[in-house]
């Protein structure tokens, strides 16, 4: 769970790692059904979003609904980590918390030429999605400035130390030295760009370039 939260932390990383290879732009069409009167926040990336969604085939057939499959519930995704499919990521920003929107994804922004469970090769898919909450993630600019304790603007690698520290205590994990600083130091190898020692807050947040 926690090692979950923390991997999660940093997982933007894995992706500009193993998303390197450029591939031809394909688009998700996007269609506002409602969109709240006010709107106090839009999303974007690295943010956390609440949805409901429906997922359909081509032929309208309904594939998966988050209103009647499992535990009934909204699920919790981050955006632009590729968490969920890329065109969720590419087709949910700028949203308002109680819109709703359809979106169109190909095959390349979903589940490609190989299809997945009861997705078969090549699905165009048709979600309706509707965001019930957005919160900050830990990429965000809220993030950073709580990271950033002596407020320079760059995560030195004891705040870094220090935030794990209480991100484990959070989630009830006694602190581990021995275990944080072997995470500080895998953190600082992908997301200390220039190596300068430090994690400047345009290291920390523009790792989602390539989406
Ligand atoms: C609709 O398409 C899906 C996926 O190709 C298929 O499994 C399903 O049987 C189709 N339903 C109808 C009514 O044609
Ligand atoms: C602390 O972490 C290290 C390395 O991950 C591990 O080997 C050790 O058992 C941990 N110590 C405690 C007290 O949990
Ligand atoms: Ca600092
Ligand atoms: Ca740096």
């Amino acid at each position: 769970m926690l090692l979950g939260a923390v991997a999660w932390l940093w997982s933007s990383l894995l992706v500009s790692v193993v998303g390197g290879g450029k591939l031809p732009e394909a688009e998700v069409k996007v269609e506002v059904l409602h969109k709240p009167f006010l709107c106090h926040r839009k999303s974007k990336y690295g943010d956390i979003l609440l949805v409901h969604h429906e997922g359909f085939f081509q032929n309208g057939t309904l594939f998966h609904s988050s209103h009647t499959d499992g535990d009934k519930q909204a699920v919790w995704f981050t955006l632009g980590i590729r968490e969920v499919i890329k065109g969720w990521d590419k087709g949910l920003q700028d949203m308002c918390s109680g819109e709703k929107r359809r979106l169109t994804v190909p095959p390349a922004l979903a589940y490609g030429k190989e299809g997945r469970g009861k997705i078969p090769p090549e699905s165009t898919l048709t979600f309706v999605i509707e965001v019930m909450e957005i919160r900050n993630g830990p990429r965000s600019h809220e993030s950073f400035q709580e990271m950033d304790l002596n407020d320079d603007w760059k995560l030195s690698k004891q705040e870094v130390k220090e935030y794990l520290r209480k991100e484990f205590q959070r989630h009830g994990y006694p602190p581990n030295d021995t275990h944080h600083e072997s995470m500080v130091e895998d953190i600082f190898t992908k997301e200390d760009e220039n190596q300068d020692g430090f994690i400047s807050s345009r290291e920390f947040t523009y790792k989602h370039d390539e989406l």
